[in-house]
């Protein structure tokens, strides 16, 4: 089975790169399924089912959606075995920019909108930094100017990145997208594979339930700003 891990802040249009991409596909990697990994709430899983893919939904509630990703990804590729697909989609909304849900040998690919400013690709981290493809979309509502520049900005975030240029309303970029996802590499399970990037723990006292403030309730993991020449 070919695993593909599709991550990316809100609403950037992840949803619409794999519907028109898998659509383009035409059945030649086999039947796809997807996962969705959100924190909250999601219904993502309406229209994918709409579109004819299976589909299953992991929420994280409390927990960073990319730790939750990874306590739940083999699961979902024994789900996958089960519903006998050729290729799973990981869907997971990037809402922490330190963490990333890519994986060593998993085709990893990261979507960013251009609307969202161009210094937007340094502030996104692992998961740019360390996706196989960077999709680029919304270019359709941006100037010629800052696509350019857009797209220099993820290039140096990620020079070894393959960017790739999306219209998810039109399908635009779909065809080339399709020939990479129908080259990812193929995988039996994930047991023993390994993140691309280790995922900072952050236990701190707010992480663990804490909710006042103050120096008497911060113990454990707390990191101060330093307020330059003003002592606090
Ligand atoms: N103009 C324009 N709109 C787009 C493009 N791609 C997606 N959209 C729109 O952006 C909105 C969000 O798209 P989705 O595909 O749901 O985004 P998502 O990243 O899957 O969203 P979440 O899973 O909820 O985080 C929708 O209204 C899409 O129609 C694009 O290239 N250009
Ligand atoms: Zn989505
Ligand atoms: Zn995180």
């Amino acid at each position: 089975m070919r695993v593909i891990t599709v991550s990316g802040p809100p609403s950037v249009g992840k949803t619409s790169v794999v519907l028109k991409t898998v659509a383009g596909l035409a059945g030649r990697a086999g039947p796809i399924g997807v996962v969705k990994f959100d924190s909250l709430s999601t219904s993502d899983d309406a229209i994918y089912a709409k579109a004819g893919l299976p589909v299953v939904t992991g929420l994280a509630g409390g927990l960073c959606p990319d730790h939750f990703f990874v306590s739940n990804i083999d699961d979902c590729l024994t789900w996958a075995k089960k519903k006998e697909l050729g290729v799973l989609i990981a869907e997971s909304a990037g809402l922490c920019n330190r963490c990333s849900p890519h994986i060593q040998g998993i085709l990893g690919i990261c979507v960013v909108d251009a609307l969202s400013g161009i210094h937007t690709p340094r502030k996104i981290g692992p998961m740019l930094k360390f996706a196989d493809i960077v999709v680029i979309t919304k270019g359709d509502i941006v100037s010629q100017a800052e696509r350019e520049v857009f797209a220099f900005n993820v290039q140096t975030a990620n020079p070894n990145a393959i960017v790739v240029s999306f219209n998810g309303l039109t399908g635009q970029g779909a065809a080339e997208l399709g020939f990479h996802l129908a080259q990812a590499p193929m995988v039996e399970g994930l047991e023993g594979s390994r993140l691309r990037f280790p995922m900072p723990s952050a236990v701190c006292p707010y992480c663990i339930g804490e909710t006042l403030i103050g120096p008497d309730h911060q113990r454990g993991n707390v990191r101060k700003m330093s307020f330059g020449d003003i002592a606090q």
